[in-house]
């Protein structure tokens, strides 16, 4: 059975206020016993954000990181300063990254081997565009996307791998792939990975993300395929966060 999970991906939002205001929010709730539930906040609040969130089922999670340990790289963050800060997961290939900073299949793959060389567990983001959608390019584009890592991969790296598939039409728009649509692609992508083995895919997470909230939650969480979220506008709000990880149990 795969333990579901609850990613809220603040992007570039949030305040110091709002770690504190999660911390009590999630301090000794009662959520379903099998989640996993994540934050992600950037980076100048994840030291805060631990301290807040050691009486809560959160756990912490990066945005991204550089695939190299130190040096030279003005700006960047490394995985090892994120395991320092117990980091636990890390997004990388989110599409925002792939379209603003131009990181391609091969630069995320480097940031994911860092993440698993750290120890981190990695969220690798796929996704198609519209006008991929509607030129019927969107298996081929997920699964460029998820075979570029997975094929470069040895077997116990790829299991420790999460997939979130955000169809990029739908990232922050309001407009939420429908449970079917999410499906489909999912199962399609659950299908690939059982060409390495069945039972690596069926060990697998893959999470939903585009526009999920506290309404649309529970049904795309009911498909067969989804096993969580990665949630953006939604993780901002405690109370909206709060229901999204209740409707994963
Ligand atoms: C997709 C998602 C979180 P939102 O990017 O990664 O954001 O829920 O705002 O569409």
């Amino acid at each position: 059975m795969r333990t579901p999970l609850i990613a809220g991906n603040w992007k570039m939002n949030g305040s110091a206020a709002l770690i504190n205001d999660f911390g009590s929010a999630f301090a000794d709730v009662s959520l379903p016993a099998a989640l996993d539930v994540v934050l992600i906040p950037p980076f100048p609040y994840l030291d805060a954000a631990r301290q807040a969130f050691r009486n809560t089922p959160l756990t912490l999670g990066a945005q991204t990181l550089n695939p190299v340990e130190s040096g030279a790289h003005t700006g960047e963050v490394s995985g090892r300063m994120l395991k320092e800060f117990e980091v636990s997961y890390v997004l990388v290939g989110h599409s925002e990254r792939r379209e603003l900073y131009r990181e391609s299949d091969e630069q995320v793959f480097d940031r994911l081997l860092a993440a698993l060389d750290n120890g981190l567990t990695p969220i690798l983001c796929v996704g198609e565009s519209l006008a991929e959608r509607d030129a019927e390019k969107t298996m081929d584009v997920v699964l460029r996307q998820v075979g570029y890592a997975m094929t470069r991969l040895a077997p116990e790296q790829r299991q420790a791998v999460v997939i979130a598939y955000e169809p990029v039409w739908a990232i922050g728009t309001g407009r939420t792939a429908t449970p079917e649509q999410a499906q489909d692609v999912m199962a399609g992508i659950r299908a690939y990975l059982a060409e390495f083995s069945t039972a690596f895919a069926e060990q697998m997470r893959l999470l939903y993300g585009g526009s999920m909230n506290a309404k649309n939650a529970a049904e795309l969480l009911a498909q067969p395929d989804i096993d969580g979220g990665l949630v953006g506008g939604a993780s901002l709000k405690t109370d909206d966060f709060y229901a999204i990880c209740q409707s994963a149990g």
